[in-house]
């Protein structure tokens, strides 16, 4: 079974255990560089620009970023658990069916209310920021949660580089919509493409990360390649995969989960133990792959970044606006 993109030749795969042997190395080391490996690796993937890239990922990763503490889900869980409805409903479809889209060629088309709509490739992606390591909290509205080592950059690096109108109020996002690959957008029935979005601020917060990889290599398919976004306070829908669209808005955009079940999917969906549910109580989250007695903990506001985001949400009701 194939999990990664086809595209890396395994030369350019940095073995996993290399990967974490420096991993473990690095993060006994300062904070500055522990993004090195990973971000390397990716760029390797994005073709001839790697040598710049890499000289420039030699930089601070603010140090509340960079997950210490938090013990890292393994590659495997965060392969084959997947929500990805394009590939089916089930958390085992993705990693079975996501082979199947082609990931390249790819383009991101920014459009909407921007001083600089423009089409942008894998390369043009690449260039606008040097790539970071993340480790965030995951945590999905079906009560589970993982922690994930994304590589990426802040989203804002895009969004400074198409100049928005000041009228511009959301952003929308637009996944792949491609029957012939993605086997679930026959058998799933909610109306495709998968749309999500985010208030500008929210998309502008250095938090929300622009996502090409994970692990130090390009993004498996199953998780969203060749791009996605991931915004950690949120609910795991609010980071849509494989994006083909970003589209600025003045008003509040329609969202898949949000038009399939209204109650359920708000459209701010931040992580909030007091706000439960129908289906599922927020108050805990089960942690995918941890040994049993550690497999419960109780859901944090803000999935834990309240001290970083709390201030976008001042004086807005969160049980109104969930
Ligand atoms: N295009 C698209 N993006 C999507 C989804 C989807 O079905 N299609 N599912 C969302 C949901 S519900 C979750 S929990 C996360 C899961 O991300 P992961 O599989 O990489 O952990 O992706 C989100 N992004
Ligand atoms: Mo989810």
């Amino acid at each position: 079974m194939k999990t990664r993109n086809s595209r890396i030749s395994p030369s350019e795969i940095t073995p996993r255990e290399i990967f974490m042997n420096r991993r473990k190395f690095m993060v006994g080391a300062a904070a500055a560089g522990v993004g090195l490996a990973a971000a390397g690796s990716v760029l390797g993937a994005f073709g001839p620009e790697k040598k710049v890239m890499a000289a420039n990922t030699l930089q601070t990763v603010p140090s509340q970023w960079n997950g210490k503490g938090l013990q890292e889900t393994s590659f495997y869980d965060i392969t084959h658990y997947n929500n990805f409805y394009e590939f089916g409903t089930s958390k085992s479809d993705p990693s079975k069916y996501a082979w199947k889209l082609k990931t390249e060629p790819w383009t991101v088309e920014v459009d909407g209310l921007v001083h600089k709509k423009k089409t942008f490739d894998m390369d043009a992606l690449m260039k606008l920021s040097p790539l970071e390591d993340r480790v965030y909290r995951f945590r999905c509205v079906e009560a589970w949660a993982m922690v994930i080592p994304w590589v990426g950059y802040s989203l804002s690096k895009l969004i400074d580089a198409v100049q928005p109108l000041s009228s511009a109020r959301y952003v929308e996002f637009v996944s792949v919509d491609r029957p012939s690959q993605e086997p679930g957008i026959m058998n799933v029935s909610i109306p495709w493409p998968y749309r999500e979005g985010l208030r500008m601020d929210e998309a502008m917060h250095p938090l929300t990360l622009l996502t090409v990889g994970l692990y130090g290599q390009v993004l498996p398919n199953q998780d969203g390649a060749p791009v996605r976004i991931v915004v950690p306070w949120k609910y795991g829908f609010k980071s849509p995969k494989s994006i083909v669209k970003i589209r600025f808005v003045k008003n509040q955009p329609q969202t898949t989960w949000s038009l399939i079940a209204p109650s359920e999917y708000g459209f701010y969906s931040n992580v909030n133990p007091n706000v439960d549910r129908v289906q599922w109580s927020q108050k805990t989250q089960r942690v995918i792959g941890a040994p049993i007695w550690k497999q419960l903990e109780p859901t944090l506001m803000f999935n834990g970044y309240g001290d970083q985001v709390a201030s976008l949400y001042k004086g807005m009701n969160l049980s109104r606006y969930y």
